[in-house]
């Protein structure tokens, strides 16, 4: 063989080699994010992590390996924060009674008629509070809250239509409640018999009448379809309902100081989008329930609002808060 077209064979074999090389390295160093979340496609805040990707990509263009996992199809709810301890797991929209889990102080935000409306929750939570109790997040969780999301404010959702006008009328109900003992005691002190049930099983236990009633946000009802299988919507509003873009640390520790930053601004714009869409729908979606046949009715919010917050301050938790904080929270505007 001649020796020229054994060197530029070489030459070739060589640089294919690096090519394939220089290609799976980059694969290998994009950074791997992966999310859970048991939120059903069309929610609000499950296409939010879009936007997170999206604008990660648009940032940081691949730097990041940004893996979607929705309807609790990777970690099943609840199981969130100890995926991300184990480092399973890299980010998630953690509730306040997730959080409340470690945090214990953080279960003032489980307790229902406790925020007043989504500007008030954004106040609390973007301003000193917040930073106090994320700081603790940190410390005991391991994780970084990122930004807060609007899920909505919680109303009550029956399977049959009931005269609902004080706490006293939702005797003997059996309301499904997330599966953790902050959500049964909300639950409870609403009035209902809580019983614990996942989210993804809400929709079967609706329609075989295993549970009498759900709480959630107007858009979760909307998105998961719970309106097929209930009859009534009763407006409680009993719990103005927060999800926190959270990353842990040990995933986050490991990036540099401008990748961190993208990622924040990414769960930044992940919110807003969610935020702003879910307001929106949110002010449109009784009329919705309306025309779909369902019956919603408004109850005596002031006697809901009292019994709710007497069973509160009288109950452990109040022990729980730090002297003080239900008053900065009341006194945020
Ligand atoms: C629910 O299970 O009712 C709940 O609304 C609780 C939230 O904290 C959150 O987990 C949410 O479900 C899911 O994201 C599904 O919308």
């Amino acid at each position: 063989m001649h020796p020229a077209f054994n060197l530029s064979r070489r030459t070739l074999m060589a640089s294919a080699a690096l090519s394939t090389t220089s290609f799976s390295t980059l694969a290998q160093t994009r950074t791997l994010l992966r999310i859970s979340t048991p939120a059903v496609p069309d929610a609000w805040h499950a296409k939010m992590w879009t936007v997170f990707r999206n604008t990660l990509e648009k940032s940081a263009p691949g730097e990041f390996d940004v893996q979607i996992n929705l309807n609790a199809s990777l970690f099943k709810q609840g199981a969130e924060p100890a995926a991300m301890a184990r480092g399973n797991l890299e980010l998630a929209s953690l509730s306040p009674a997730d959080l409340a889990k470690l945090v214990p102080e953080f279960s003032v935000f489980t307790a229902g008629y406790m925020l007043r409306d989504p500007a008030h929750q954004q106040k609390v939570f973007n301003g000193p509070i917040g930073a106090e109790l994320f700081k603790a997040v940190s410390r005991k969780m391991d994780v970084t809250v990122l930004s807060t999301c609007y899920l909505g404010t919680r109303q009550l959702n029956l399977r049959e239509v009931r005269a609902v006008k004080t706490p006293a009328d939702l005797k003997g109900i059996k309301l499904r409640m997330p599966g953790s003992k902050d959500w049964l005691f909300l639950g409870n002190a609403l009035g209902a018999t809580a019983t614990p049930l996942a989210f993804g099983e809400v929709y079967l236990g609706l329609k075989t009448g295993t549970i009498d009633g759900q709480d959630n946000p107007l858009s979760s009802v909307r998105a998961a379809k719970f309106h097929e299988v209930t009859k009534q919507i009763v407006l409680t509003s009993h719990l103005v309902d927060s999800l926190f873009i959270a990353i842990s640390n040990k995933a986050f520790n490991a990036l540099t100081a401008t990748q961190k930053q993208k990622v924040s601004t990414a769960a930044q714009a992940a919110a807003a989008y969610n935020n702003d869409n879910n307001l929106q729908e949110e002010s449109q979606l009784v009329e919705y329930f309306k025309k779909e046949g369902l019956q919603v009715t408004t109850p005596d919010v002031a006697a809901f609002r009292k019994t709710v917050q007497t069973v509160y301050q009288n109950s452990d938790y109040a022990k729980v808060w730090p002297a003080g904080l239900v008053e900065r929270i009341n006194a945020t505007q």
